[in-house]
């Protein structure tokens, strides 16, 4: 059997590398696209597909973008690896640099990190620090460290990680035999919106699609420049992954918006919890509030202004639920604690279906 290609060789034809571009890799990309039967259902669409990017490594998509960074970074013989991040940017940067062998410095929003992400960043050694206000903020400062000739910057304003991202919408076209009608995806620093529709673009160009998708952005209202065309001071939500005010892409999300003929809107708190919690219950798959954005965007869309017959339609679920243990922890009464006898386990049980 042929080892399976890491995301550097199966997509080389179309990434910014060379033969001397380290081969670097912890098994990114090859994420599951699975079909959701409970949301199909509810909203009478013939096909709803889950790209399931809580599946790579560090248990997000930012993977795909920070294997070719980190990749180049190498190949340009860079010192270290710097970024500012709501969290995952931070986990994949920390990983991919110790599999690298490159220090790492990550800059974060102070009390708006998920536990998880923060976990992982010291878990790999990276050096964290946290910086007073929302990631818009930690962004300048590691954009004027990096222009100092700190280290080379990681964040999606380095193009390479934008390259590598858009290798999951070539994923998607092979799978499916063709693009979907239309991609719901998050919106955040607006580098995965960016990047999705280049591939697809890149996709008819490649042989791998012969039609593009519409593109569907969600933010957080309380965090939704795009939507309203002005930067938040403040952003608020509970999805603290897209907390951001003034994002780095916004020029491509408004391209991919109106060449694609799709829209970004915004979904409260409220519908990013309900989406998040029947992904769980009723698909079988724990995502991050974040990445139930997609979703709850999904579902606004069935209702409201329609979908104008898409029939093949693909959500991007960005991360995986256990970034964020706290949150899932807020969705439950206590867990019982009794004796270690059925008798009292099933009393527990029975207590809490009377609950
Ligand atoms: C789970 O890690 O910005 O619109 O610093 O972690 O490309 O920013 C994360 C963003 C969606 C939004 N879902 O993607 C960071 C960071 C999850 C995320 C987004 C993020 P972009």
């Amino acid at each position: 059997m042929t080892p399976a290609l890491c995301l550097i060789d199966r997509y080389a034809a179309h990434l910014p590398v060379t033969s001397r571009t380290p081969r670097l890799t912890l098994g990114e990309g090859g994420t599951p696209l699975v079909r959701a039967p409970s949301l199909e259902r509810e909203t009478g669409i013939d096909a709803v597909w889950l790209k399931v990017e809580g599946a790579n490594p560090t248990g997000s998509f930012k993977d795909r973008g920070m294997v070719v960074a980190v990749a180049k970074a190498l190949e340009e013989r860079s010192g270290a690896v710097l970024c500012a991040s709501t969290g995952n940017t931070a986990a994949s940067a920390a990983a991919y640099a110790a599999r690298a062998g490159l220090p790492c410095t990550v800059v974060l929003p102070a009390g708006y990190v998920a536990l998880g992400k923060l976990a992982q960043a010291i878990a790999f050694g990276a050096t964290v620090v946290s910086v007073r206000g929302p990631f818009d903020a930690a962004l300048a400062v590691v954009k004027e460290l990096a222009a100092q000739g700190e280290a080379t910057l990681v964040n999606s304003v380095n193009p390479h990680r934008i390259e590598g991202q858009k290798t999951a919408a070539f994923e998607i076209c092979e799978t499916l035999g063709d693009a979907p009608d239309a991609l719901f995806i998050p919106v955040g620093n607006a580098g995965n919106i960016t990047a999705y529709w280049q591939g697809f673009v890149e996709s008819v160009a490649a042989g791998f699609a012969t039609r593009r998708p519409r593109m569907y952005g969600w933010q957080a209202e309380g965090a939704a420049p795009i939507v309203r065309g002005v930067r938040v001071a403040e952003p608020e939500t509970i999805a603290t992954a897209i907390r951001i005010g003034a994002p780095a892409s916004w020029q491509g999300a408004l391209r991919a918006r109106d060449e694609s003929g799709g829209a970004i809107e915004a979904v409260s708190d409220a519908e990013i919890m309900d989406a998040y919690r029947d992904l769980a219950r009723r698909e079988g798959i724990f995502v991050e509030p974040a990445s139930a954005a997609s979703v709850a965007g999904l579902r606004k869309r069935a209702q409201g202004a329609g979908l104008r017959g898409a029939s093949t339609v693909v959500c991007v679920l960005t991360g995986s639920g256990l970034k964020d243990p706290d949150t899932a922890r807020s969705l439950t009464r206590d867990v019982a604690l009794v004796d270690a006898t059925a008798d009292a386990v099933m009393g527990a049980i029975a207590h809490a279906s009377r609950a």
